[in-house]
């Protein structure tokens, strides 16, 4: 380990280390405490909600072209490297010019409690855990530096103002077994700072910063909510869906199955932290453009009648080929009654729905009080919402992308217009309204598998929600266009499997396919990215056939 210089300051590595330490102690204080008070008010958990709704659009989407659903794991990470590299400068700073690394800390803490008390839905106390995360980073941070300074007494040595002879017993445990004066202070006036010390007080903070935020993120894993979701009896539909129909799921190894299991099923929001909504408290207030203005209760929503369906939920940042797409059994009420209840007035032309976490999608009115499936939902695939599909309720709404339609954990609808109220990611550059667009993936052969020369198949999924698909072609190497045989579909709200024999020869190939929907569009050709309104283009694979 690099000595002190002669000039008395400690090394910059040392600093760097009592700034890591620090911090890590504050924030796993700062994880406890959110623990305590609210989960999203966890001052990483604050920081990161507050990055993402100020990110600007193309962060988005390369955060998800980059990580995927992993999106948020990411960001995470992201902000903790940050946070140490800023940890480490505030402990240099602080050793070469203090006090400012303990300001800069303090500043980090205020600045944090001030993200977590104005972000949507936030508590009364949100502010806490990361004032508390500042004052434990700053103080610690003071006292871990002071340890790299050379001991007191040697500055004192320099500056002999004679004082009052203490008392025997107060000499005794201010200067213990050290001589005032002589040889020996002076060998000490050399000697670094006890450097066993620093190591030991900076382990010893650093482990129990690391120790804290293990406790603090586990036990503020939504246990209560956990728990009333667990508690849900979802009451029998009033109106069940379809069975799925013989023939729905082709029997072919690596193609998607028909339903999405709930585990399965992608996730997309920008929620950082799941929220957390207990029935009891959840409220619905349909409001603006109508002529009756009302709140529904978690309980008079569950004794309404609620109608099953099956909708295929997309996002608009899925890329030709992409896996943001599932299908699910959704129960809810419709939102169209819901809606007749308020009475829009003739000149609205939008809801803007939006959730307890600020998000809002604005969805076409027309949309919502058609006849198609456009639910309140409550139940997915059987269960209760899981948590991260919206717990309690949710929108889910056939043919349009989530962003525009499937807001969840919803907690108010806005009858308005287009010209007058924008939704989340319209002001961030995205198209105001998402119709699905017309698309079709190949699943397999899977990527990068290696196939036999012989008798393949070809298989795959198409959609476009709503329409509906009527057919789908494939070609190989650019040749004709072979028509592939639809599964049964479903409805024409959600995603319908193909298949198509194929006898492979050897070498490379690169497999395309094309879906037609039932107003005999076809899909085209024209690569779009994901923004502003959804990707385009044809979906392709290569494969190595091998004899
Ligand atoms: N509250 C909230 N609802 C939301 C979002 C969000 O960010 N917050 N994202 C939307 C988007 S972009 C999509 S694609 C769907 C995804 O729903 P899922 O996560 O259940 O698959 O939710 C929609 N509902
Ligand atoms: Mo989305």
């Amino acid at each position: 380990m690099a000595a002190n210089r002669s000039d008395g300051r400690a090394p910059a590595l040392l600093t760097w280390i009592a700034g890591v330490a620090a911090v890590l102690l504050a924030a796993g204080l700062g994880e406890l405490a959110a623990m305590v008070v609210s989960p999203s008010s966890s001052p990483v958990a604050a920081i990161g909600a507050a990055l993402i709704d100020v990110a600007p659009p193309w962060a988005k989407d390369s955060a998800i072209a980059l990580f995927g659903t992993a999106d948020k794991i990411a960001l995470v990470v992201g902000i903790a490297l940050a946070m140490l590299v800023l940890a480490a400068l505030a402990g240099w700073l602080q050793a070469r010019r203090p006090p400012w690394g303990v300001v800069v800390i303090a500043l980090f803490g205020i600045t944090g409690a001030i993200v977590a008390a104005t972000r949507p839905g936030a508590g009364a106390l949100a502010w806490l855990p990361s004032l508390v995360a500042g004052a434990v980073g700053a103080v610690s941070l003071w006292l871990l530096v002071r340890l790299l300074q050379p001991a007191r007494a040697d500055t004192a040595r320099t500056a002999p103002a004679p004082a009052p002879a203490p008392a025997p017993a107060e000499r005794a445990s201010a200067e213990p077994a050290t001589p005032v004066a002589g040889p020996t202070s002076d060998l000490r006036a050399t000697q670094p700072p006890s450097r066993r010390a620093f190591f030991a007080w900076a382990g010893a903070a650093a482990a129990a910063g690391i120790l804290a935020a293990v406790v603090g993120v586990r036990g503020a894993t939504s246990a209560t909510v956990a728990a009333v979701r667990r508690a849900v009896k979802l009451p029998q539909p009033a109106a069940a869906a379809s069975a799925v129909p013989a023939g729905a799921e082709l029997d072919i190894a690596g193609l998607t199955d028909v339903v999405t299991p709930n585990a399965q099923f992608y996730r997309i929001d920008t929620a950082l932290i799941v929220p957390e909504v207990d029935t009891a408290d959840w409220r619905l207030r349909v409001h603006g453009m109508v002529a009756n203005e009302f709140e529904l209760t978690w309980d008079e929503l569950l004794a309404l009648p609620l109608e099953e369906s099956w909708t295929t939920l997309t996002c608009v940042s899925n890329e030709v080929g992409g896996n943001l797409i599932g299908n699910a059994r959704w129960l809810g009420y419709p939102l169209r009654e819901l809606l007749a209840r308020a009475r829009p007035t003739a000149d609205a032309d939008m809801v803007l729905s939006r959730s307890i976490d600020g998000f809002t999608a604005s969805t076409p009115l027309e949309a919502l009080t058609d006849d198609r499936n456009a639910i309140l939902a409550v139940g997915m695939n059987g269960e209760p919402l899981p948590l991260e599909h919206g717990f309690p309720v949710r929108m889910v709404v056939p043919g349009l992308y989530g962003y525009v339609s499937a807001t969840k954990w919803v907690v108010d609808l806005e009858v308005t217009r287009f010209d007058r109220a924008t939704a989340y990611w319209t002001t961030r550059g995205w198209s105001e309204r998402g119709p699905i667009k017309l698309q079709s993936r190949i699943d397999v052969p899977r990527k990068g598998q290696g196939l036999k020369a012989g008798e393949v198949v070809i298989a795959g999924v198409a959609w476009q929600q709503h329409v509906g698909v009527e057919g789908v072609e494939v070609r190989i190497d650019e040749g004709e266009w072979m028509p592939a045989a639809l599964a049964a579909a479903i409805s024409d709200d959600t995603w319908v499997q193909w298949s198509v024999p194929w006898t492979a020869t050897p070498g490379d190939h690169v497999i395309q396919c094309r879906a037609t929907s039932t107003t005999g569009e076809v899909q085209t050709e024209d690569t779009a990215p994901p923004a502003p309104d959804g990707a385009s283009g044809w979906h392709w694979r290569t494969v190595s056939v091998f004899d």
